[in-house]
């Protein structure tokens, strides 16, 4: 038995159970109202009637609506504005208390397979390394622990590797990412379920023995270990790195505008250590992107190379395929990676009814430049490359802060696109 999991025993189920640390320095969003402002392809005209109010960005711009958060003692100032809105947070702050306080992670007995109820709250990333660590140690003859390298701040960048009856390495992978955005914690959530279930229905699904007897996995649920971390630390809403830049007091580079690939054209990406979606100095100048690219370059070159890479991201409900640099831009096997993505749609909507739209990242959201979605195309030449946007939508409630209650609920329905993209692709 776990050393903590002893603890537990003798001081009963509660004694565990952690809030996210109330830190000095953490940020408060306590009384933040979201709203999604539809901008009618104006964005500016909306930006321009809220120069006076301490917005807080709650996400990246698109062509058709801002999310912002708005301050407690301006609600009433915002709301007479007139704008077309909807409310995503009535209290980020409230919201993001419930979703911050989870169990700490008990472990299991030697070699025994972790329970579901890992999927009823949110964790620590080591709580996240002890659960690969367990679900690993369960099935010890077809899966290992690999680490790619260390983040700025010295965290392991962790994943773990499956393979079926034909042995370690010896078939095309599928790749996934989780969590290289900080605050998009349902991501980390939904490659485990993916991964317990390639490990623990082996056995019980001839689907799943089949894909696994096809492919080697490589899953690495925490790509930006040291954002994470900061989420649960400092600020919930953090998105990139943790990496200072000489010359500025700005910290973090985005991670997925990094990639050494179509890095130098413009419109994509910011130049400002500031801003979110800054791309760093030097293509590929980030140690986590340093140690991705590293792999992503022994995957390609090991000889069945990539058939599948998927970023997981959230939140938007979208099937994000190439390109993000240019809009026109289409893949090679563009039109067979639109009918994999209409039909992988289709299976996620079966359980629960969840709409996912398809399409081109850069025509159906926005343009990004050195994203790894690109790079996995064009560079480390895989077959499909993916970018998934995880629930919610963003209109009708809801943001990065999703409600533990719907964690098992997204992973089961991207288990149920991802079992059909296996088997068919
Ligand atoms: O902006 C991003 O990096 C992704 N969206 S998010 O809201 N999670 O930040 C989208 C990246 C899509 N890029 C490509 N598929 N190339
Ligand atoms: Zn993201």
């Amino acid at each position: 038995m776990k050393l903590l999991a002893a603890v537990a025993v003798l001081l009963g189920p509660l004694a565990l159970a952690t809030a996210v640390p109330q830190l000095e320095h953490r940020v408060s969003y306590d009384g933040y109202r979201v709203y999604r402002i539809a901008t009618h392809h104006n964005a500016a005209s909306v930006k321009a009637q809220l120069k006076g109010f301490a917005t807080v960005p709650f996400n990246l711009d698109t062509d058709e609506h801002l999310d912002v958060a708005i301050p407690p003692g301006q609600i009433s100032a915002f709301e007479s504005l007139g704008l077309e809105t909807e409310v995503m947070h009535e209290d980020l702050g409230a919201d993001i208390a419930e979703e911050g306080s989870f169990a700490a992670y008990r472990g299991v007995e030697a070699q025994a397979v972790p329970s579901l109820t890992w999927f009823d709250s949110y964790h620590s990333y080591n709580d996240h390394v002890q659960y690969f660590n367990d679900l690993q140690a369960a099935f010890p003859q077809n899966s290992e622990i690999f680490t790619i390298g260390n983040s700025y701040q010295g965290r392991s960048i962790f994943g773990i590797h499956i393979w079926g009856s034909g042995g370690k390495g010896s078939k095309p992978a599928v790749y996934f990412h989780g969590t290289v955005h900080a605050r998009e914690w349902i991501t980390a959530k939904v490659v485990e379920y993916i991964t317990y279930n390639l490990l623990t229905q082996y056995d019980n699904d001839t689907t799943v023995r089949a894909v696994r007897d096809s492919y080697d996995f490589y899953i690495l649920p925490v790509v930006n270990p040291d954002g994470f971390v900061y989420t649960q630390t400092n600020d919930r809403l953090w998105r990139k790195n943790r990496q200072p830049r000489s010359g500025s007091s700005c910290v973090g580079t985005d991670n997925n505008r990094n990639w050494p690939y179509m890095w130098n054209v413009s419109g994509g990406a910011s130049t400002n250590p500031c801003a979110e979606t800054y791309k760093g100095q030097a293509a590929g100048d980030t140690p986590e992107n340093q140690a991705l690219v590293a792999f992503s370059q022994k995957l390609r070159n090991q000889g069945n190379g990539i058939r599948l890479y998927i970023d997981w991201h959230s939140y938007g409900q979208y099937i994000l395929l190439p390109y993000g640099y240019n809009c026109q831009a289409r893949a090679a096997n563009h039109a067979r990676q639109t009918t994999l993505a209409s039909a992988v749609a289709a299976r996620i909507a079966q359980p629960y009814g969840t709409r996912f739209t398809y399409g081109p990242s850069c025509s159906t959201l926005y343009a990004t430049t050195g994203s790894s979605v690109d790079y996995m195309t064009d560079v480390a030449n895989a077959t499909y490359a993916w970018t998934i946007e995880l629930r919610p939508t963003g209109s009708g409630g809801g943001g990065f802060v999703l409600p533990p209650a719907q964690i098992l609920p997204s992973a089961v329905e991207q288990w149920e696109g991802m079992k059909y993209l296996l088997a068919t692709m």
